[in-house]
């Protein structure tokens, strides 16, 4: 974005500044290129123009609601605008029709309550302070009235507050549709209660967040021909497994394993539990409480919810019967056996374990014991038994324990689905997407990876709604603002999903092929990409790669992409729980069909997850979508800190605020241009425009005004902002 500075002497402008960003200040000299400035801070700083952005004259000193009303649309200006706003607890900020959300890290009493509902019902956007409840509206109201399905695509960093979000607009959409008369486990209800289950088994406290997401998810509400809620849909993505084994401190593994620790003691005693320390699958970490969390709370609003949502209370007790097993399952450690290379459980302590484990799982102790320390190995003409070492059993104890662990979240999620019910017949649609943002750490294996993919298909979804709508809607109206430049992130997305040659492509080829190691993948990256512009080879690594993505770049560790990628049963873990005596473990385990069993045909987890994505992407494209984007004032997690170049570099992550505001009017003498041009095109005679201002005759305003509320629509917010910061 051109600067946007008067360098005259006098004016008041921001200039960047190492620790917070932006700082403001005052011109105190002005030559040529170089510009002199006295800060508020007292410092005195001198600054090439096109780094210093002009402050907005009559910025109130709560700010707007609306980014669009700043005089100034330029990144100075929009943190100054969330900052002001934050510190008078204001957490939501217009751009346009976007909401952007700032975390409060604190409860802020009577936002959400029902008065506040009944406040948004109705009222047309904009007229009220920016909320999600007004979001939802809007959204409600364009299906019922045009017909057309609706998205709400909730975005942000790990902890900015997605989640919590999703379900101000899942509790507005419950509330516009739900039904009034009282019906005990309503559709809504079980809707909304769908969160609190789904929380406590894929939801963990990491280093961002201590009610971190683990899974992604899309809810598509579904309205009969009254507008009533008439079933729902659930989608999951890709929930990190690894967690249920490997938990890094001050990490925890999943809320439930903890929540059954602390339930009644009728319950820790039937499944032979206790201290959370005592287990290895928990104490690799040293937390085992959150802030403010009463796990034993917690286990009775988990079950309180899950009555809720239909799952009766046998499946309640056997899905804490196979937590529990999982836990005792950890504990079974394993020691060199008789036979060269073989293992056996390491001594009482585990043989009790491995005990209560097959007790809890319904199946047979040893051949428990034989699913981990031995694996058969099957050829053309025969099959032989070959026993594990220590370490080989322990990593497929630990396959085991995750696979339960995904089986038992499909069943929730499957089980969800259908006691909330589909309505086959619904044409009115609204999708709400919860979904993990971009990520980049130290370490990025397999599972940044794919969060990343998801989140350039996302962009590109954005960038094709929001700024290719914009951009044909001028063209539309003849209305020749200068054509802002497109970013396309078609190129990133080509580099991991085309097929053939995609790196997804080749990941899939390395796993099939035998003798392929992280190394050979690596190689075959280097050699296939070396001259692709997105694509580069840290000099430091010869297993790493590096992607250029459109929120930055991201080093890639290739060690684990094979493993991860690969998507099986190991056949004895199918066959031990398939068997189990009890119908609910060995439901999740169904037999499979016959020709899978026979080949090792691989199933890859990346294609899997790429065609999801793709199928979700033709859902959204089918709607008319809407955002929300949180922003995470601080790291800390706490209330009333915000931190200038944390938000910014959240703000830069979403691409650019060209999107969200065009460009259209920089610098004085395009602005002026662009008024003339508005005011002819909208047929406006007889008014003036001075330097810094437009005079319009009697009555021309209220003519824009109509103008603006009949036609333009959509555009006119833009066209209103930009004629109103003239007046
Ligand atoms: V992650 O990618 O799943 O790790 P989210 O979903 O973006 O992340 P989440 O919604 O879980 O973040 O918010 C994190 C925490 O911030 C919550 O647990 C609340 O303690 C806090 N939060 C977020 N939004 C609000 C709010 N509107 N009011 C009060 C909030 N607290
Ligand atoms: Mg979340």
């Amino acid at each position: 974005m051109a600067a946007q500075v008067n360098s005259v002497v006098g004016t008041h402008v921001w200039v960047e500044d190492p620790g917070v960003a932006w700082i403001d200040g005052e011109i105190v000299e002005a030559d040529g290129e170089e510009i002199e400035i006295n800060c508020t801070s007292g410092k005195m700083v001198v600054a090439k123009a096109s780094n210093v952005y002009q402050k907005d004259p009559e910025f109130p000193q709560c700010g707007v609601d609306d980014m669009t009303r700043l005089a100034y649309l330029h990144e100075p200006g929009v943190l100054h605008n969330l900052q002001c706003r934050y510190d008078i607890n204001e957490i939501y900020t217009y751009t346009g029709n976007i909401l952007i959300a700032v975390n409060p890290f604190r409860r802020l009493p009577h936002l959400y309550d029902n008065h506040m509902m009944g406040q948004y019902k109705g009222a047309s956007f904009g007229e009220l302070s920016p909320h999600p409840f007004a979001i939802a509206d809007s959204a409600y109201r364009l299906m019922i009235n045009e017909g057309i399905s609706q998205s709400i695509l909730v975005s942000g960093e790990s902890g900015a507050g997605k989640t919590e979000s999703t379900k101000m607009l899942m509790q507005y959409l419950a509330y516009m549709g739900g039904r009034a008369v009282a019906e005990g486990r309503s559709v809504e209800q079980k809707v909304l209660e769908s969160n609190p289950v789904l929380e406590a088994f894929g939801n963990a406290k990491t280093l961002r967040n201590n009610n971190s997401s683990r899974f992604g998810k899309f809810v598509e509400i579904q309205f009969d021909q009254s507008g009533r809620i008439s079933g729902a849909a659930i989608k999951t993505y890709l929930l990190e497994r690894s967690r249920v084994c490997q938990v890094s401190d001050p990490e925890r593994n999943y809320h439930c394993f903890y929540m059954l620790c602390a339930a009644p003691e009728e319950d820790v005693g039937r499944y032979k539990l206790g201290n959370p320390r005592t287990f290895h699958y928990l104490n690799q970490s040293n937390c085992y409480e959150l802030d403010g969390v009463d796990d034993s709370k917690e286990y009775l609003a988990t079950r309180t919810a899950m009555d809720v949502v239909g799952i009766s209370s046998n499946e309640q007790d056997a899905i804490f019967r196979v937590i529990a097993a999982i836990l005792h399952l950890g504990n079974v450690e394993f020691a060199k056996g008789d036979e060269t290379d073989s293992s056996e459980p390491k001594d009482d302590k585990s043989r009790f374990h491995l005990k209560t484990a097959a007790e809890l799982f319904m199946c047979d102790e040893k051949f428990l014991e034989d699913s981990m320390c031995k694996r058969v190995i099957t050829t053309r003409d025969e099959s032989i038994t070959k026993c594990l070492d220590p370490n080989a059993a322990a990593v497929n104890r630990d396959a085991l324990a995750k696979i339960v662990y995904s089986r038992l979240f499909d069943w929730l999620v499957n089980k969800l689905n259908s006691s909330i019910g589909q309505d086959p017949n619904s044409k009115n649609l609204i999708g709400v997407l919860d979904i993990y943002g971009f990520e980049s750490f130290k370490t990025n294996s397999f599972e940044q990876f794919c969060i990343n993919l998801t989140n350039e298909k996302l962009q590109q979804h954005f960038n094709q709604h929001v700024f290719k709508m914009e951009q044909e809607e001028y063209t539309k109206e003849e209305i020749d603002w200068s054509y802002i430049e497109f970013i396309d992130n078609q190129d990133v997305l080509d580099l991991i999903e085309k097929k053939p040659g995609g790196i997804i492509a080749l990941l899939d080829e390395a796993c099939m092929f035998p003798r392929s190691t992280h190394e050979t993948f690596a190689q075959k990256l280097y050699q296939t990409f070396k001259d692709h512009k997105r694509f580069s080879k840290p000099k430091l690594s010869q297993t790493d790669f590096a992607i250029s993505h459109y929120a930055g770049e991201v080093t890639y560790q290739t060690e684990f992409f094979l493993d991860k990628n690969k998507d099986y049963v190991v056949a004895e873990h199918q066959a031990l729980l398939g068997a189990s005596k009890c119908s609910f473990v060995s439901g999740l385990f169904p037999p499979l069909p016959e020709e899978s069993s026979k080949s090792s045909k691989f199933s890859s987890i990346g294609s899997r997850f790429k065609q999801q994505l793709q199928a979700l992407l033709e859902t959204l494209n089918a709607t008319e979508p809407h955002y929300v984007r949180c922003v995470k004032p601080n790291n800390l997690l706490k209330p009333g800190i915000f931190e200038n170049s944390n938000v910014l570099q959240q703000l830069r992550m979403w691409g650019r605020f060209s999107i969200l505001a065009p460009d259209v009017l920089n610098g004085c003498s395009d602005e002026i241009t662009a008024c003339k041009r508005l005011l002819e095109k909208v047929n406006l005679k007889g008014y003036q425009i001075g330097k810094t201002k437009v005079f319009l005759r009697a009555g021309q305003m209220a003519e824009l005004d109509a103008y603006r509320t009949v036609v333009l629509g959509r555009s006119a917010r833009i066209i209103q902002i930009k004629v109103r910061s003239y007046f």
